[in-house]
């Protein structure tokens, strides 16, 4: 393959890998499976075509150029991206402090800007034939290869038994359903445990207070499954209150849940029946780890949504999508 479609090949693998793994961070269900599977096989085609980049970056390595160390460091760090998904996937999901995960996505948001850069001092010509019947045969060689790498993979790993066999469509592994003491505690950025005395804690609803006890009378029960974007999952059976039944008769186009930390999330009104803000899991009260006193359940949407800590609920007008995908804290 000649260098020139091989760079337009990774101009559209690369940028294509980083939104699909966006999206896929940001869906919990439904349309999640396809994200991912865009995301392998956009990741895999950058394994297919390293061959024939091998030989243009030796190529360029050779002629001193200014912004070589920026090249490298791009280089790297979608190696980095590449190992540490395949890692994440086949079930090596911890590197002594961090995650996969968390070096994963923290290589990748570190390659956008030299992304960026590499596009704009290293461009790529787009002749007219880059849409030929030729042209889009061999695209679609390049990314049938990577299906079957793909396919490859996930077969060995079923073989060999690896951990990574058992997992959900958005890749996420099985750990602690069913024992919420195995279930991780995990924050979105910032936020730290809480540790708070129920006796002086309230839940504000609106212009409504209810206390830890009044709150604890509630015994909707709901079966679900949190998917983190950290990429663990766990079913639980959570108990607690319908977010349509506290909310009753109200009118607005938003609910609006904030933790005592400032975290929060907005949710659109009509979802309040699939909500449920839990005070306990298992049968037993929450841990402080795991949201104590009241924490959101929110099915099929992922870990961030499912706010720990309420302090209050509040509806308004605005759409709940003037928020930003995900959370700033
Ligand atoms: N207040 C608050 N709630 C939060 C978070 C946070 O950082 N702050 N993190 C969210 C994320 S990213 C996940 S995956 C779940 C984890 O819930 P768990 O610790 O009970 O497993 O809590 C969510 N709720
Ligand atoms: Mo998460």
């Amino acid at each position: 393959m000649a260098g020139r479609r091989t760079n337009l090949g990774l101009l559209v693998a690369l940028p294509l890998s980083l939104i699909t793994g966006g999206v896929a961070f940001g869906l919990g269900s439904g349309w999640v499976r396809w994200a991912v599977l865009a995301h392998v096989v956009a990741g895999l085609a950058v394994v297919i075509l390293s061959p024939w980049k091998s030989v243009i970056m030796r190529r360029g390595l050779g002629r001193a150029k200014r912004g070589r160390a920026v090249s490298i460091a791009f280089f790297v760090l979608v190696l980095v991206c590449i190992v540490s998904g395949v890692a994440h996937s086949a079930g090596l999901t911890e590197w002594g402090p961090v995650s996969a995960m968390q070096v994963h996505v923290g290589a990748a948001l570190a390659s956008i800007p030299m992304l960026l850069w590499h596009v704009v001092a290293r461009p790529v010509r787009v002749h007219r034939t880059d849409v030929a019947r030729r042209a889009l045969l061999r695209a679609g060689t390049v990314v049938g290869g990577s299906g079957l790498l793909y396919l490859g993979v996930e077969g060995v790993s079923r073989l060999a038994s690896l951990p990574g066999r058992h997992r959900r469509i958005t890749g996420s592994h099985q750990q602690g359903s069913f024992q919420p003491d195995a279930m991780p505690v995990t924050q979105w950025l910032f936020d730290r445990v809480q540790y708070i005395d129920p006796s002086s804690w309230s839940l504000r609803v609106g212009k409504r207070r209810l206390s830890h006890e009044e709150l604890l009378v509630f015994d909707d029960d709901l079966r679900a499954t949190i998917d983190c974007t950290g990429g663990w999952y766990a079913t639980q059976d959570w108990t607690g209150i319908r977010l349509d039944k506290l909310l009753e008769d109200v009118e607005g186009a938003s609910i609006v849940v904030t933790s005592a930390t400032g975290y929060a999330r907005r949710f659109p009104l009509t979802d309040a029946s699939r909500l449920l803000l839990a005070t306990r899991v298992g049968g037993n009260l929450l841990s402080e780890g795991h949201g104590f006193p009241a924490r959101v359940v929110a099915p099929g949407r992922r870990g961030f949504w499912w706010v720990k800590w309420v302090t209050s609920i509040d509806v308004d007008d605005r759409s709940w999508f003037l928020q930003p995908p995900f959370p700033l804290t």
